[in-house]
């Protein structure tokens, strides 16, 4: 089980908060102006962790305010200066790295293993990384100016990630943020809010306003916000297009996804069911560019399959804050049955289940490794993203089948290709529609790169050079009969 004492640091900051947050607006926490809140829970237990400001127009308004103030003196930094405060902000993530990993674990339900060693460290290098950019603005974006007042809504799968990934380019480059973290997962964006202040990022650069779907709706409707940066469902982000559209906001959707994971037969297979660990029971599965459609050459798909089910047998499901687990809570109620549904119908059409025989804890949201085979690529399984554990897998000839397979979806986000023959491989990765393919690897990811996806997925780019364009404006400049100044 969790060492009792792990979690101290972060019980203290809750404590210290008395268990309830305001926005964090302006430099400092202040309370919901409705007065209303909405509670987080730890998924692995189902207990309440804290009580949260649910934002109203009222707040989203002070914020936008509040950024609106900021983002003049803010843009006027020399990119340098601007670099500095990134800086700043990547040492202090560093820094706190335990406290937010521990934060991050016990509000999502994901391994502390995986906080530990993959969401905080990366959240780290992004900012580091934008700290470069913001001091080459001057010279690599010299037409360039920022986009201005950026709202920015985020899921509940990588929360802290997500946040950096939004928050780090938009800030060296000169915008202000208004930052909505998802309802099941609010937690260490406030933290960072509050870290940020103390490491002496300047008052409304970045506010954080809590909230549901709601609150968000009011961020992407505000009319003195001048871009609007998503990471969520498909169905929502589909839905802000619509709102947006009649504006002159800018906008860059991260949606979902249902990527495949292709096994030709002269695969390396430990390495390839490496891979499958990697590509969907990392944080439970709820990664947008989860590798969620295996596909397996019929050559090797026997043997293949053995050695997945016995791997799955050796995976540990357990607390967040267990280091010897491999995967732990899915993050609400909602999301479990949501998976459980899924998997039924997916069986109901004939897919055949495989889960492990193994215990899960008892009283939080939990599901097991599964597989499912057999497999029809038009049925709901192979189509719809499941966002949980759960691998769909069908097989196939021809390198040619598999490039048709594979992109056979409305998606177009992420996808891994696995063979010893690297001509192979390469040719089949340039067919792939998809943003991002990795070759023989899989949830690769590097600040430097850009993320992100094409058809359903979304549009706009995270990370790199591409990333910093997302916000930024190029902007022309004339003149005639221009005279030295007196
Ligand atoms: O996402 P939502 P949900 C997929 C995944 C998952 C499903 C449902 O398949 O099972 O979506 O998840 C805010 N205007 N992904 O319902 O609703 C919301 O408060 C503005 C894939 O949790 O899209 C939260 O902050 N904002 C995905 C954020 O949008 C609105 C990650 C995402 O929540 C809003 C998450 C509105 N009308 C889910 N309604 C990925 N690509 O990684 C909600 N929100």
């Amino acid at each position: 089980g969790p060492a009792p004492e792990a979690d101290t640091e972060a019980r203290q900051w809750l404590a210290r908060h008395k268990g309830e947050f305001g926005h964090f607006i302006n430099g400092a926490f202040v309370a919901p102006s409705s007065g209303k809140t909405f509670e987080t829970f730890e998924p692995a237990t189902g207990a309440l962790l804290a009580k949260v400001a649910l934002g109203s127009a009222k707040d989203v308004d002070d914020a936008v305010a509040a950024a609106r103030k900021a983002q003049g003196s803010w843009a006027k930094l020399p990119g340098h200066a601007r670099a500095r405060h990134l800086y700043a902000l990547a040492r202090t993530i560093q820094r706190h790295a335990r406290l937010i990993a521990v934060v991050e674990a016990i509000d999502n339900g994901k391994p502390i293993r995986e906080t530990r060693d993959i969401d905080v460290p990366l959240a780290a290098r992004h900012f580091y990384h934008h700290a470069g950019w913001a001091q080459l603005q001057e010279t690599e974006f010299a037409d360039q100016v920022p986009v201005g007042v950026v709202g920015q809504v985020i899921p509940w799968n990588f929360p802290f990630l997500m946040l950096a990934w939004k928050v780090a380019p938009a800030l060296a480059l000169g915008n202000t943020v208004i930052l909505k973290p998802a309802e099941f997962t609010p937690l260490t964006a406030l933290l960072f809010a509050e870290l940020a202040a103390a490491a002496g990022l300047p008052a409304g650069v970045l506010n954080v306003v809590t909230g549901e779907g709601e609150t968000g709706a009011l961020i992407v409707e505000h009319s003195d916000i001048d871009k609007i940066a998503f990471t969520g469902s498909t169905e929502v982000g589909r839905l802000i297009r619509e709102k947006t559209a009649g504006t002159g906001k800018s906008l860059t959707l991260e949606l979902g996804g249902k990527s495949p994971f292709i096994v030709f037969d002269d695969a390396d297979i430990d390495g390839a069911v490496e891979g499958v660990v990697d590509a969907i029971w990392f944080n439970q599965g709820q990664v947008c560019c989860a590798g969620s459609r295996l596909l397996v050459q019929e050559g090797v798909a026997p043997l293949f399959y053995e050695r997945l089910t016995r791997r799955m047998q050796s995976l540990r499901v357990g607390h967040p804050l267990d280091k010897a687990i491999d995967m732990a809570a899915i993050v609400a109620p909602v999301q479990l049955q949501r998976i459980e549904s899924l998997v039924a119908k997916g069986v109901a059409e004939g897919a055949k289940l495989h889960q492990p025989k193994i215990e899960l804890p008892k009283g939080g949201s939990f599901y097991p490794p599964t597989l499912l085979t057999n497999v029809q690529p038009t049925s709901i399984v192979a189509t719809e993203e499941i966002f949980g554990p759960v691998a769909v897998s069908m097989t196939f000839r021809t390198p040619e089948e598999a490039i048709q397979l594979a992109n056979h979806s409305r998606y177009g986000l992420a996808a891994s290709v696995w063979s010893e023959t690297i001509g192979l491989a390469l040719n089949v990765a340039a067919k792939l529609a998809a943003g991002v393919v990795w070759v023989n690897a899989t949830n690769l990811f590097d600040a430097a790169a850009g993320f992100g996806g094409k058809r359903e997925s979304g549009f706009g780019r995270e990370g790199g050079r591409e990333g910093c364009y997302e916000y930024l404006k190029p902007k022309a400049w004339a003149g005639r009969k221009l005279r030295a100044a007196p």
